[in-house]
């Protein structure tokens, strides 16, 4: 199998610049070279991203800011995301913000009957038009991917729910909206808060959701890290880093549980913004984090 990198250079779904440098800071400290020790890897280059006028940011939607661009942007990640997969491939989808999730999402969707999505990250992003309290697409993609929301993003790619709402699976979740929260309740999702994870510890946390992933008979399981899991003190390089989040190795455990599945089928990185970063801190982090999944998916082959 070989890696398939593909860059969002989307600063759309959070409204905030320098995120869309994410993909090229990553090229520039040889994210290719890294992957390449361990695994063949294409560089596919980045998804197309129109510019907007910032006036019109609520030219198509009230309450969702540049709806129309991110539908495009995501229409075409989603359809390269399907590609990859089609030619064997593993797609490692670099952002830009979050709101790329859902593209990644019903690419995925596209070319798997049954998937899960494993969504890492201190938000649940879980939020509608109706709920945002920002009207940012980057606190909504994963709502849109199960169905929930407004019918251009629910509908992105191909009609429909790209998964069900029991295969969703939050962890590292300390800043849900109290929308999100009914959400999550309404709809069943998995989440393992923080709370949680600092109560039982990380381990049982996730022997319980590897458990229930493997019960659930899903064909791939999509992963998504928003580095904004992680503790903000190591992630000065991402647009809202908040405290008590994971360390570097207890990413690294999620990853490797995640890994040895063999479900893992396709990753997100995303909310990397190198203009906020302080020397390179979150990009070099986000490099040893790339490292190690390419590195522990060839030990599994
Ligand atoms: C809030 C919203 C968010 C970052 C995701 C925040 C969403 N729930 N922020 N990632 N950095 O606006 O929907
Ligand atoms: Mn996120
Ligand atoms: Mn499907
Ligand atoms: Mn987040």
């Amino acid at each position: 199998m070989n890696i398939d990198f593909i860059g969002v250079p989307l600063f759309y779904g959070c409204d905030r610049k320098g995120v869309e440098k994410g993909p090229d800071k990553l090229r520039e400290k040889s994210a290719i070279e890294v992957i390449r020790n361990h695994m063949e890897v294409y560089d596919l280059g980045n998804i197309y991203a129109p510019d907007a006028c910032d006036e019109d940011k609520f030219i198509c939607h009230s309450k969702m800011k540049y709806l129309q661009e991110i539908a495009d942007i995501n229409t075409n990640l989603a359809h390269q995301v399907y590609l990859s997969l089609h030619a064997g491939n593993f797609p490692l989808v670099i952002g830009g913000d979050h709101a790329l999730g859902l593209g990644s999402i019903s690419g995925v969707s596209k070319h798997f009957d049954n998937i899960a999505v494993v969504w890492i990250d201190a938000h649940g992003d879980i939020n509608t038009p109706e709920t945002s309290p920002s009207g940012n697409v980057h606190g909504m993609p994963l709502s849109a991917a199960m169905g929930v929301g407004y019918s251009t993003l629910r509908n992105l790619y191909f009609e429909g729910r790209k998964v069900k709402p029991e295969n969703v699976h939050i962890i590292g979740v300390r800043d849900l909206d109290e929308g999100e929260v009914m959400l999550a309740k309404e709809e069943n999702i998995n989440l393992y808060t923080m709370e949680e994870i600092k109560e039982k510890g990380l381990s049982a946390v996730l022997d319980k959701m590897i458990r229930k992933i493997k019960g659930s008979h899903v064909d791939a399981v999509h992963m998504s890290f928003d580095l904004d899991a992680m503790d903000g003190e190591l992630v000065p390089g991402t647009g809202l880093p908040i405290p008590d989040g994971f360390t570097e190795d207890q990413v690294k455990d999620i990853f490797k549980s995640l890994l040895d599945t063999g479900l893992v089928s396709s990753m997100d990185l995303v909310e990397l913004n190198p203009v906020l970063d302080k020397g390179d801190t979150t990009a070099d982090l986000s490099i040893e984090l790339i490292d190690y999944v390419v590195k522990t998916m060839k030990e599994k082959q």
